[in-house]
């Protein structure tokens, strides 16, 4: 049996979504993150999530490759697109965009200070500085979203379901998205979702 390991609201949350939606016959099993002694570091040594866990033992990582494989397991759903097609590579796009500018580029900065310096007194200061270049990463999907209500071929994707964890992540971050209506907006549609709902609901996040 195929397994995706996940932690209750980090960017696994992605992933567990395309499972519900595509009703995969997959179990989704939720660990400790940051635990050295975690049983789950027998089986993905960087002990990061998301990761999926496949029959023959193959370990894949890195939700730019998850997302889109977990989708290819369903051909022809509207979550994706053909191989070949501008679709799947405007998919792919944003799947890089979000996992390098958004997720790395700022949220590492807010999340994990103490990746970037070894003296905590520097801390508010990078993270004030992963609030600015959140800040600017969100600006070009904004004046996208007030466009479009999703980000690629007016249908819900895969690029929409991995926007939505850092939007989530977003409103908690301040009062960040007092200032981007286009993505509020989106946060609603997308928690609208049944997949959505249910994979809050599972995380414990509801
Ligand atoms: N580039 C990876 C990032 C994965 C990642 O950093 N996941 C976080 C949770 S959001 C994690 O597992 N953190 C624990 C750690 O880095 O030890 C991806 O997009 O899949």
């Amino acid at each position: 049996m195929t397994t995706l390991f996940i932690a209750p609201g980090a960017c696994s949350f992605a992933a567990h979504v395309v499972v519900r939606e595509l009703q995969l016959p997959i179990t989704v099993e939720q660990v400790l993150l940051n635990r050295e002694d975690s049983p789950y570091r027998q089986i993905n040594p960087a002990g990061r999530v998301p990761a999926l866990l496949l029959d023959d033992r193959t370990l894949l990582s890195e939700n730019t490759a998850i997302l889109p494989y977990l989708a290819d397991l369903k051909p022809g759903t509207s979550l994706f697109a053909p191989a070949g097609s501008v679709e799947r590579a405007q998919i792919q796009s944003w799947l890089g965009y979000l996992a390098t500018e958004v997720h790395v580029g700022a949220f590492r900065l807010i999340n994990r200070p103490e990746r970037f310096s070894t003296d905590e007194a520097a801390f508010p200061g990078i993270r004030q500085r992963g609030l600015q270049q959140l800040a600017n990463a969100l600006k070009p999907i904004e004046a996208h979203l007030a466009t479009t209500p999703y980000l690629v071929g007016n249908r819900f994707t895969l690029a929409d379901i991995y926007l939505g964890v850092f939007v989530g992540w977003s409103a908690r971050a301040g009062a960040l998205l007092a200032d981007f209506p286009a993505l509020q907006a989106f946060l609603g549609r997308y928690r609208a979702h049944e997949s959505v709902a249910q994979a809050l609901s599972a995380e414990g996040l509801a």
